[in-house]
């Protein structure tokens, strides 16, 4: 059973401890977050954080390294059964880095690299000016449509007068289908790479909910934390023994140190939940969740980026729908307990750290159990908020109707049926 954390450092224990109540209180809608077993934190919590091991299984600079280069065959080994690969680097730190050493392994500092703009839903790793992928590389974006949408004709348009070296697709903020087929043929006909980010739609792919880029990207990144609720973290796929090998390269010693096999240990347990009957029923029914929760919004007239939803995720322009900038909602809405992020929407006026959006998840509700009666009831309380932040007897109102959502949902500390 969970319990509140003890350790002899009062200080942060008691953080962990009200951080741990926060999350317990706040309905969680940002959409890269969710809620991993107590099994996954304990892997990450235990004595592998002593463990040096730079190298790969068999392969290390160090001595004792018997028991972790177990622990990371069976990581790969359970990460490509998953997604239906033939090689799996499941070191990677985080996303950003696990970017970083594809760039390093398929490309040459200058070379030409073309991704979906910050502001139609991209990520930072995809070319942004200030961002590694925008400094060290020569850039070019792509932008969805007037109605959000990713135009293939469009992109295969710019692909051929850029003729980029690699073509990043897979997104941070874009709520329809990715459609891996229409750029594999891009890449075919320009010549270039296909880099497949699937950190935010890991989960539907497994569960076949999503298009899978296996076979079709020459490499696929996901973080693991996200739909696919492991550790924090990241690990690169491919099927070309060749680019596997540059990828290894580019991750240690190109990027990276010693693996941290807490987190590898604790990728290998999500991925074993991930292998599970009961995850397939989850992105179900995250996605259903999702789509109700969006519907609410456009049944009352909210304006929701790229129209109804097809994933986890959805944008709200809040400025147009009420007249707020990102930053302001995401202010309002914490102040009844519901966490959100400001997000940028297609043509943007404001600065990321302002934005005119908001982004909204269903991934972390679903895993406390919330189904699509529990969402409508949230996107209700979210647009009355929004249409009246001022109004201070109505956020009193709504933040209680908030906690007894949270206490009849505590967070989940297992989601194995035993
Ligand atoms: N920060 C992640 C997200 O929120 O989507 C991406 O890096």
């Amino acid at each position: 059973m969970y319990k509140k954390i003890s350790l002899e450092d009062k200080v942060i224990a008691d953080l962990i401890n009200l951080e741990d109540q926060r999350q317990q209180d706040h309905i969680e809608l940002i959409a890269s977050e969710n809620y991993v077993s107590e099994d996954v934190m304990k892997a990450a919590g235990s004595c592998l954080t002593n463990k040096y091991g730079e190298g790969y299984p068999g392969k290390r600079y160090y001595g004792g390294c018997e028991f972790v280069d177990q622990i990371e065959v069976i990581a790969q080994e359970r990460a490509k059964k998953l997604f239906n690969v033939n090689y799996v680097n499941v070191q990677p730190y985080s996303g950003s880095v696990a970017n970083a050493a594809v760039y390093l392994a398929l490309l040459q500092p200058g070379d030409r690299v073309l991704g979906l703009s910050l502001d139609s839903g991209g990520h930072l790793t995809h070319g942004y000016r200030i961002s590694f992928s925008g400094i060290f590389y020569e850039s070019h974006s792509y932008f969805v449509n007037d109605d959000g949408l990713l135009d293939y004709d469009e992109i295969l348009r710019i692909a051929k007068e850029i003729k980029p070296k690699m073509i990043i697709c897979g997104y941070s903020a874009y709520s329809q289908i990715v459609e891996f087929d229409k750029f594999r043929k891009i890449c075919d006909e320009v010549g270039a790479y296909l880099f497949a980010d699937i950190s935010h739609i890991s989960g539907p792919i497994i569960a076949g909910l999503h298009p899978s880029p296996a076979g079709l990207a020459d490499v696929i990144m996901t973080t693991t934390h996200k739909t696919l609720r492991g550790t924090r973290g990241a690990i690169i796929m491919t099927n070309d023994e060749e680019i596997y090998k540059k990828i290894n390269r580019s991750v240690f010693p190109g990027y990276q140190g010693g693996p941290l096999f807490h987190q590898i240990a604790a990728k290998a347990v999500s991925f074993g939940e991930a292998l599970q009957p009961e995850f397939l029923e989850y992105q179900q029914q995250l996605i259903t969740n999702s789509r109700v929760f969006c519907q609410t919004f456009i049944n009352k007239g909210v304006k929701v980026i790229s129209g109804l939803t097809k994933n986890h995720l959805f944008m709200i322009d809040v400025k147009s729908s009420y007249g707020l900038n990102g930053k302001q909602a995401t202010e309002i809405l914490s102040k009844v307990n519901i966490t959100v992020n400001k997000n940028s929407i297609p043509n943007d006026t404001e600065s990321p750290m302002v934005s005119s959006g908001i982004r909204l998840g269903s991934a972390a509700m679903t895993s406390r159990g919330f189904q699509e009666d529990e969402f409508i009831i949230i996107a209700n309380l979210i647009d009355k908020v929004l249409r009246e932040p001022e109004n201070e007897a109505l956020l009193t109102m709504v933040k209680k109707e908030i906690a007894k959502l949270t206490n009849s949902f505590p967070i989940k500390r297992s989601y194995m049926k035993h």
